[in-house]
């Protein structure tokens, strides 16, 4: 770590060292959480936080823009080579303003928008009254199935039919299946709503073409920068050309202000990475350690929701075992793992208590494990449970699962 943030401060030196040490000895399970490269760190830790920069390359409202202008050329090219997308807007701070940008590009405050509940595995920004997309927007939701727990397309169908939305959104914050983006496409077009697509959770996937791309079908794609994608904290609007302009003044200055240029810069850099083939062997391992984990919690009894899962994150319902999803967050983080607890659909318990927690793999896989680890990390599940009274028990696993961590280092020269 930098001698000059312990020197000048060594109250916040002190919290980076530990939350490092955390990340390090607990075996990261947050499907929406990654370890960023270095490359990826010095590009946001630059001289580049410095800059004003509002407007675009070519037309800002600030001198001396010629190099982050470079930075954010780089960055639009290649996501737009990453994504096969016509146009990029790399500023949006985060997922949540890529949102609101596409929303307000398309529609207006009262207008009526149709996502996925977030109860049922959506986002607090396709809707929920809590947000600023349930607050401005009349929100409509379409749910999963109960049994098979995941979208009818024709029961979407049906209720785009009635809602008529101005903005029909897909995506997910908890989904463990594969969307049927051209039957989205189609209700789109059938109800003369404009198909916006948050690929947030499943973009390095996407990038690596281990999972189908929302890009060809969807009007506009929003995406955040750091989960599967493994770039800096961010956001990312895709479109075609025809969309541009509308998506550009509402990021700006529609809804943002000044850029981050740091973190744009960060996005360029994330996004070359994404562009080599070892990126696709990442997402790739990915979607593997997803299926070995899904499989090893089957074989030990847990129940998952959908009954597996075809990208990077499996949402597992721990009332069957005896656990809310709070009570297993809890003795997870107990022994060493991190994950966050998370509503089943239909859930009968409050989103502050749950009756599942959500598990992901691209952290574990970008410190390098594989199918054996995941087998061992649902083993110690397992016998967490089992053994969930029993203090000794639970740090013999708490143990096992630092040692498990140790083998693969984190972030090893620091
Ligand atoms: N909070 C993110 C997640 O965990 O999925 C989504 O924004």
């Amino acid at each position: 770590m930098s001698e000059f943030l312990k020197r000048v401060d060594p109250e916040i030196a002190a919290v980076v060292a530990a939350e490092l040490g955390r990340q390090r000895d607990q075996l990261e399970m947050i499907a929406s959480e990654n370890f960023t490269s270095r490359a990826v760190m010095e590009a946001v830790g630059s001289v580049l936080t410095n800059k004003y920069a509002e407007g675009y390359p070519g037309k800002r409202y600030y001198g001396g823009c010629v190099h982050v202008d470079d930075a954010e050329t780089l960055a639009k090219r290649r996501a737009c080579e990453l994504f096969d997308a016509e146009r990029a807007n790399v500023q949006p701070h985060s997922g949540s303003t890529a949102n609101m940008t596409a929303y307000l590009a398309f529609a207006k405050p009262g207008d009526k928008i149709l996502g996925l509940s977030l109860s049922h595995g959506g986002h607090l920004t396709h809707g929920h009254p809590v947000n600023f997309s349930g607050l401005m927007f009349e929100a409509h939701h379409y749910e999963v199935e109960q049994g098979s727990e995941t979208i009818d397309y024709d029961k979407l169908r049906d209720k785009a039919r009635e809602v008529k939305p101005r903005l029909l959104i897909g995506g997910a914050s908890a989904y463990p299946r594969t969307w049927d983006y051209e039957a989205m496409r189609s209700i789109a077009d059938e109800v003369g709503a404009v198909f916006i697509f948050d690929m947030a959770h499943i973009a390095g996937l996407v990038a690596g073409k281990v999972h189908p791309s929302p890009v060809p079908h969807a009007d506009v794609v929003t995406s955040t920068t750091h989960k599967t994608l493994r770039g800096p904290r961010g956001g990312l609007v895709l479109c075609r050309q025809e969309h541009l302009k509308a998506v550009n003044k509402m990021n700006f200055p529609g809804i943002q202000g000044g850029p981050l240029m740091h973190a744009i810069a960060a996005k360029a850099v994330c996004f070359l990475e994404c562009l080599q083939p070892e990126f696709a062997d990442y997402a790739q391992k990915v979607l593997d350690n997803a299926q070995a984990l899904a499989a090893a919690l089957l074989a030990k009894g847990f129940r998952l929701v959908s009954g597996g899962t075809d990208n990077h994150l499996l949402l597992v319902n721990c009332k069957p075992r005896g656990l809310t999803g709070k009570d297993m967050e809890e003795l997870l983080e107990r022994v060493g793992i991190t994950c966050n607890k998370n509503t089943v659909p239909f859930d009968e318990e409050s989103p502050f208590v749950t009756s599942g927690v959500r598990l992901g793999t691209p952290a574990l896989t970008t410190r390098g494990m594989g199918a054996v680890e995941m087998e061992q990390i649902a083993e110690i599940m397992d016998r967490a449970v089992a053994a969930k009274d029993d203090e000794a028990a639970l740090d013999t696993l708490a143990a096992e699962a630092q040692e498990l961590g140790r083998a693969f280092p984190l972030y090893p020269d620091d």
